[in-house]
């Protein structure tokens, strides 16, 4: 891992659209409020390891669900955008002997997703979901973290699952050296089950604040 990752400009749509009527959770005030915070980054951000959570003990989910649990309470799942938090979260993955988490990462795959300087898709679609920020291109390999192999040899993202029949991999999990590749960015198909990382995400908290102004969060 090498330097900072690029924050190239905010993507300028909010709402993705999902299979089968799913949607994205709003933040509820009183989960808020009883949100539980593991440990804090240097910068004061909030964590939630799913793994450390007793009543989600064992508990995967697949990336909406992930995202929507964190969501209802005033977090978001984990944005790396910087090399010092990715590997402050891959110490806690490794530390802690978890196979994989879910991040926020994902790929652009819906309506807005046409926009000239997201393509080709492949390279240029990737961002963070909870900030709304893209990732630096798949092929500046110095300011990402994607693995250098995967489940066919190819270095990531391959989309792999889709190249063999299946769901494309359209969103961003860290693997724990699942394919001997050290601990690492994999694309897997967003319904895989996996343990989340939550973070608190300022723009939830700040609605939260502004709608609810005597609730202590
Ligand atoms: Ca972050
Ligand atoms: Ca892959």
């Amino acid at each position: 891992m090498k330097g900072y990752f690029l924050v190239l400009f905010v993507i300028g749509f909010t709402h993705a659209q999902f299979k089968n009527g799913r949607i994205l959770e709003p933040p509820v005030p009183r989960l808020c409020a009883q949100r539980t915070i593991h440990e804090r980054f240097t910068d004061g951000k909030g964590y939630m390891f799913s793994w450390r959570e007793p009543s989600l003990k064992g508990v995967e989910e697949d990336w909406l669900n992930a995202r929507n649990y964190c969501r209802q309470r005033c977090m978001d799942l984990v944005s790396l955008e910087t090399s010092a938090e990715n590997e402050w979260i891959k110490e806690r993955i490794v530390k802690d002997k978890v196979k994989y988490i879910w991040t926020s990462g994902r790929l652009c795959d819906f309506k807005g997703c046409d926009r000239p300087d997201l393509q080709p898709v492949s390279v240029n679609g990737w961002f963070w979901t909870a900030e709304l920020q893209k990732l630096a291109p798949t092929t500046q390999r110095d300011q990402n973290d994607w693995s250098e192999t995967g489940g066919i040899g190819k270095p990531q993202p391959d989309n792999r699952e889709a190249q063999q029949g299946g769901a494309s991999e359209n969103c961003l999990a860290v693997l724990n050296n699942f394919y001997k590749d050290g601990v690492n960015w994999h694309d897997v198909a967003c319904h895989h089950v996996k343990p989340f990382v939550c973070e608190e995400n300022d723009a939830l908290i700040k609605y939260i604040k502004y709608t609810n102004p005597h609730l202590q969060l």
